[in-house]
């Protein structure tokens, strides 16, 4: 068994404890005999909105079920990366995880859609689009994987930072040793635009940057600046060439063993903790590109023709994509997008 399966693993009998032991406690007495833990596992740490908004999602589920649900979150990766807590939901041994929508099209291909460079405009268009009809249809292809999904949240506008050089187009991008997120598009995209790209779990990039394994990254501002990644990156670029959503999962049997009311009670509670999250989350992007700058990170504006020749050059890529997500669910966004935009 290799290393990352043994901690796997190693991960899955640790929730398994921590549930067993939540519900010996619960058996303790008749009152808590209902007491139904849901155990939260984030790749960000404590300062990111994920965190903030997952507090928020406690606190109201907590409250509304009268202490018959209780929450605990485990921040940084504590819990495995995005995979094996994806993982870890199916086997109903951990209740919530809410990873980027990237891993997750390793389960599902139809989320794939959303790795699609500039796909949308701006974050308004992703809300509409997101929490629509569209988001709901694909959001109703996860039962079959085991995986209920409550809501969308917000990672945000991927930007590519790096200690190499400064980045103002796709020919400053030639060579540069690029980590993406597990996801076979943003590999080929990379490559594509000329980088030498390599898939990581995010727990293992800060590492990979401090020991040059890696040149850069891309990540929204907000996890470049509350992750430190400014203590081993010098140069950033807006180049906003993907916008992530997170994507709040329940494991499937966990949601199927609560009662109506509680399930009522989780799900408006991760909808609700999810507007305060994104609104949270554009705050601090706003505020942390010049603490960035203050940290000593040097700063270089993409223009609108180099996203253009980016797009270009990515764009017969996507053709095997489509057809593995299916041309009119592809379509379906793009019109879908469009329509968000019209007045
Ligand atoms: O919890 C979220 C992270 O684990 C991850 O999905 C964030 O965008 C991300 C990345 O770069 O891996």
């Amino acid at each position: 068994m290799g290393v990352m399966r043994k901690k796997s693993v190693l991960v899955i009998l640790f929730l398994v404890l921590i549930t067993l032991t939540s519900c010996k406690q619960a058996s303790g007495s008749a009152v808590e005999e209902t007491e139904k833990t849901i155990l939260a596992g984030i790749g960000y740490n404590n300062q990111h909105s994920q965190y903030k908004g997952l507090e928020r999602f406690k606190e109201i589920v907590e409250k509304k079920s009268k202490g018959a649900l209780n929450v605990k979150i485990f921040h940084s990766g504590q819990l495995g990366d995005d995979r094996s807590m994806i993982e870890s939901l199916q086997l109903g041994v951990l209740q919530v995880t809410i990873p980027s929508t990237a891993p997750l099209a390793n389960f599902i291909s139809e989320f794939l859609i959303f790795d699609y460079p500039f796909l949308f405009p701006n974050e308004e268009v992703a809300d509409e689009v997101l929490d629509e009809e569209m988001g709901k249809r694909l959001l109703d292809l996860l039962p079959q994987q085991n995986l209920i999904g409550l809501a969308y949240w917000e990672n945000g506008f991927r930007d590519l930072t790096n200690s190499t050089r400064p980045v103002s187009s796709m020919q400053d991008l030639k060579g540069l040793k690029v980590r993406t997120m597990e996801s076979e598009l943003h590999l080929s995209a990379f490559r594509k635009l000329g980088a030498n790209p390599t898939p990581m779990a995010f727990g293992e990039l800060f590492t990979a940057m401090q020991q040059g394994t890696v040149d850069g990254q891309e990540n929204p501002i907000s996890t470049i600046y509350l992750e430190g990644f400014y203590e081993v990156q010098k140069y950033i670029s807006n180049t906003h060439h993907v916008y992530t959503p997170f994507i709040f999962l329940m494991s499937k049997p966990f949601y199927e063993s609560l009662n109506e009311k509680e399930q009522k009670v989780v799900s408006e509670a991760a909808r609700e903790a999810g507007k305060y999250q994104r609104k949270l989350n554009r705050k601090d992007t706003e505020n942390y590109l010049q603490k960035l700058k203050d940290n000593g990170m040097e700063y270089t504006e993409i223009t609108e023709s180099s996203r253009k020749e980016m797009k270009k050059t990515i764009e017969p890529l996507l053709e095997q994509y489509t057809k593995e997500i299916g041309t009119d669910m592809v379509s379906d966004v793009y019109n879908a997008i469009e329509n968000a935009q019209s007045p």
